[in-house]
């Protein structure tokens, strides 16, 4: 019997060893700040990103790779980010830099290709303000939420003059969405409360990667100058909240790790939408030197409030090397809520020498097992440009990182085809019973371990050797990992063996069935009614009844249109065995059938008789 699904992690030793394959071509020119998407409508169609204008394209699940640059007549000035919508569209977000009038990252521009990147449409420009400066974009799209499904969303750093460190300059987080899949975009609005300056460092506010909640919330976290702060709206991204603090960043999120021309620590922000345990939590990823400016770590904290409140940050990477982690990004696999983070590693390295490194977790963050995905380690020097982050991307069960190398003075991209063989196993219901209420019913009662995905149960009964009929709902709770108890309660009007069972429904409309339970129910008659004697009858015939109960009985006679014709008894009795004898003669009734009803004011009793006059 399989009623309910549970996470069960069946494989502890699938992460050994990883195929490295090259995304980027020899002929790329110094591709850094990665990002990489699969399209959920044929996840054999791989997109990534890199500086400036690559693109990067593989039809057949990663093996393989093709590269192109992009172009628009708004200039195409890096941060590229590539998502896919629920549609299978493909937007390449980054940063602007038209000719005049335009100027130098003057707009956030995002172009959109509706054959997996072969061809693309010139782009929209969003947040243009002269003479300030728009920066570093991310975006996300609402894959499935009532409401707001389709919505494509991107949040970004707007400058008032970028790299300025005149007091008077000031940064802030600013918000823009597309109801039309990318083609238009709304005005840019500023959604942080508190700005921070332009300098692109601790005190700039930095990081904004929007996420999209379960019913359609826009959720983002950036860091600044307050540390670590949270933002959200549930009207579609039309109004946002009170920024809401999640946690210091001990030494700010602009830091030195050796070997890395810059270093950063920028927050990656996550929502669950799975139907996962854990759907609806948010989490939020980044690193920091809290323990030491040569001990970068990655750290993790989550919401399961809605960003109201945030758990202690949880360091994510498993060592006690007291070695860098760094280069952060996080991904969920919405199709089963699992957790990736990748993180260059340098635990098990001497000097500058950096592995790559993936965190999983199953249990909606409570604990991460690392494992590393690259084939080699590689020793970055800090004179070329490395970017600013790695990404990854995750669905049914396949996970991308991606991530530069820095050989010599060459940069290449990389990612790793791991295919996790996490599976949802099913588990029983802890109990299925029957029993006999005092008031003759059947209480129908079970409890379940965990659910997931749980609409409920079909309360199913089969009468003798009936076929099973439904006879109630019971509300399921969706998905808990808490132990619930449900119960039922069924009068059957006649006595008999009842067989019952459960027919569990899934939101996505998969069942279930039970184990059958079966009850004896013999319920006790508390008004008898004995047919008349003799009878057939001429005259005269007699009518016996039992009563359990101190109650007024009435025993009336029917003719055979319905007609109430005689009162036989109208009286309060005591409970007995009574016999009443009628004479039928003395009202010159016809002969043929009648009815005699026997009742208690609440059960009822007939039976007919033959008067043959
Ligand atoms: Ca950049
Ligand atoms: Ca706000
Ligand atoms: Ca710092
Ligand atoms: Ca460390």
């Amino acid at each position: 019997m399989k009623l309910l699904t549970l996470f069960l992690l069946l494989s502890t030793t699938i992460f050994s060893q990883y195929l490295n394959v090259r995304v980027d071509s020899p002929q790329s020119n110094q591709p850094e700040e990665v990002s990489i998407a699969i399209n959920p409508v044929n996840p054999n169609f791989l997109a990534a990103g890199a500086n400036i204008n690559h693109f990067f394209r593989s039809s057949d699940g990663g093996f393989s790779w093709s590269t192109s640059y992009l172009s628009s007549s708004f200039g195409v000035w890096g941060d590229p980010v590539v998502v896919y919508d629920e549609l299978g569209y493909l937007y390449y977000g980054h940063l602007s830099n038209p000719p005049f009038p335009g100027y130098w990252i003057d707009r956030i521009v995002i172009q959109r290709s509706t054959n997996n990147g072969l061809t693309w449409n010139d782009g929209a420009g969003i947040g243009f303000l002269s003479p300030k400066n728009q920066d570093k974009e991310w975006i996300a799209v609402d894959m499935h939420s009532n409401q707001f499904k389709g919505n494509v969303y991107v949040c970004w750093t707007e400058f008032d003059s970028y790299g300025s460190s005149n007091p008077n300059d000031s940064s802030r987080i600013k918000f823009s969405r597309s109801t039309d899949k990318g083609l238009t975009w709304s005005n840019a609005i500023t959604i942080s409360d508190r700005s921070g300056n332009c300098i692109d460092s601790d005190n700039t506010v930095e990081g904004a990667v929007p996420c999209v909640g379960p019913n359609g919330e826009n959720y983002v976290s950036w860091a600044g100058p307050l540390g670590l702060v949270f933002d959200k709206s549930t009207d579609g991204g039309l109004t946002w909240g009170n920024d809401i603090f999640v946690s210091n960043i001990p030494g700010g999120w602009d830091f030195d790790v050796s070997g890395i021309y810059r270093c950063n620590g920028l927050p990656i922000t996550a929502c669950d939408t799975s139907q996962s345990p854990y759907r609806g939590n948010i989490y939020i990823n980044w690193s920091d030197q809290r323990n030491g400016t040569n001990n970068t770590d990655v750290f993790f904290v989550k919401s399961t409030d809605g960003g109201n409140t945030w758990s202690s940050p949880l360091k994510v990477n498993d060592d006690n090397s007291n070695r860098h982690q760094f280069f952060t990004w996080m991904t969920i696999d919405q199709t089963t809520g699992a957790i990736y983070i990748v993180f260059y590693d340098r635990r098990n390295t001497t000097g500058d020498a950096t592995d790559v490194y993936v965190a999983r977790s199953t249990n909606g963050g409570e604990t991460f097992t690392n494992f590393k995905v690259s084939q080699s380690s590689f020793t970055p020097s800090s004179n070329i440009f490395f970017g600013d982050y790695t990404n990854i991307a995750a669905f049914n069960k396949k996970v991308y990182p991606i991530w530069m190398r820095l050989d010599g003075s060459t940069l290449s991209v990389w990612t790793a085809i791991i295919h996790d063989s996490l599976v949802y196993v099913p588990v029983e219901l802890e109990s299925f019973r029957a029993t006999h209420t005092t008031e003759g019913k059947v209480l129908l009662s079970w409890q379940t371990a965990s659910e997931l995905n749980n609409r409920g149960f079909e309360v199913q009964r089969k009468f003798l050797n009936s076929d099973f009929v439904t006879i109630g709902f019971v509300e399921g709770k969706g998905t808990t990992t808490q132990k619930q108890y449900y119960n039922f309660i069924d009068s059957p009007s006649e006595n008999g063996l009842y067989t019952y069972r459960l027919k569990q429904l899934d939101y996505d409309g998969k069942s279930n069935y039970s184990n059958e339970v079966e009850i004896n129910l013999q319920t006790v008659s508390y008004l008898v009614l004995e047919q008349n004697y003799p009878n057939p009858f001429n005259d005269r015939t007699s009518l016996r009844f039992a009563t359990a109960y101190n109650k007024r009985i009435t025993l009336k006679l029917y003719d055979i249109l319905g007609r109430e014709v005689l009162t036989v008894v109208n009286e309060i009795l005591e409970p007995g065995i009574y016999e009443r004898e009628i004479n039928l003669s003395k009202y010159n009734f016809p002969g043929g059938m009648y009815f005699y009803e026997l009742s208690d004011g609440k059960l009822t009793l007939v039976k007919k008789m033959i008067y043959l006059k």
